[in-house]
């Protein structure tokens, strides 16, 4: 008989944060449904809704209330904090010994976390499953690139696409390599790599396209070219403190 010290199970654990993605929630219940359809693993979606001043909660709450059969919660927070901080939130409730995160506003595909399963599920080792982004426009690929440059420079890791969907690992990773100093921003798909890096996890990619955001507001790096600085200052800003950090060590 095995013993299950975590109260842990096999499947997974999906993690997706919202933040004001209205005109995006029936088209993400959708996918979710059909995913969950066609999918034969254990597995669970927790939305966690970072106090949307729109009206995707109570979208959110009515498409639970009619979709019985589908295995999703919603957590909300009572005040904004952060893209980071929410993630973090739904991972803590997560049951599964595997979980992810990908995000709602379907420029990723929820589809792709068929294949993610798949590939960690089938490797023996520790391993992080991420998405790399292959039909970007010049621009982004640009930038995508500059930041990986200075991140290698300041930090001396050699990161991919950072930025991509999804993120699949672990519970033992998450516990022991994630969740303690998870920053609350944006900068949490960095930390997640970096960790994977300076402990020795193998990062696997596998090919996910990336799609124009069709509703709302981008609040990232995406949209515009305010939103693209600002996410170059705090990633930089985040890059920095890690960097002097590390040197305190
Ligand atoms: N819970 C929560 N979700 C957030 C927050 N900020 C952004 N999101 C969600 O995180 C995902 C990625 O954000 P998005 O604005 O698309 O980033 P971008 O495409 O990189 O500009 C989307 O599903 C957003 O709704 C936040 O503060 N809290
Ligand atoms: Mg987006």
């Amino acid at each position: 008989m095995s013993i299950n010290v975590n109260n842990s199970q096999s499947g997974l654990s999906i993690v997706i944060p919202i933040f004001n993605e209205e005109d995006n929630i029936t088209g993400l219940f959708q996918k979710i449904k059909k995913f969950s359809e066609d999918i034969h693993f254990p597995y669970e979606f927790i939305l966690v809704d970072g106090n949307s001043s729109d009206d995707s909660p109570n979208r959110i709450d009515k498409l639970i209330q009619s979709n019985h059969k589908i295995k999703i919660s919603l957590i909300k927070m009572n005040k904004k904090v952060g893209y980071g901080h929410d993630i973090v939130a739904g991972l803590n409730a997560a049951q599964f010994d595997f979980m992810c995160w990908t995000h709602a506003d379907l420029q990723t595909d929820i589809n792709d976390l068929k294949e993610a399963y798949n590939l960690i599920i089938n490797v023996n080792d520790e391993v992080i499953v991420k998405g790399n982004r292959g039909n970007r426009s010049l621009i982004p690929t640009f930038f995508t690139f500059a930041m990986q440059i200075f991140v290698f420079f300041k930090l001396k890791v050699s990161l991919n696409d950072i930025n991509a969907q999804p993120k699949v690992f672990s519970r033992n990773f998450y516990e022991k390599f994630l969740r303690n100093e998870a920053p609350d921003d944006f900068s949490l798909d960095l930390y997640l790599l970096r960790q994977g890096k300076i402990n020795n996890i193998p990062i696997l990619e596998f090919p996910v396209s990336f799609n124009k955001r069709k509703a709302g507001i981008a609040k990232g790096g995406g949209g515009s070219w305010k939103n693209r600085k600002q996410l170059i200052k705090r990633t930089i800003k985040y890059i920095n403190k890690l960097s002097a950090d590390k040197k305190n060590i």
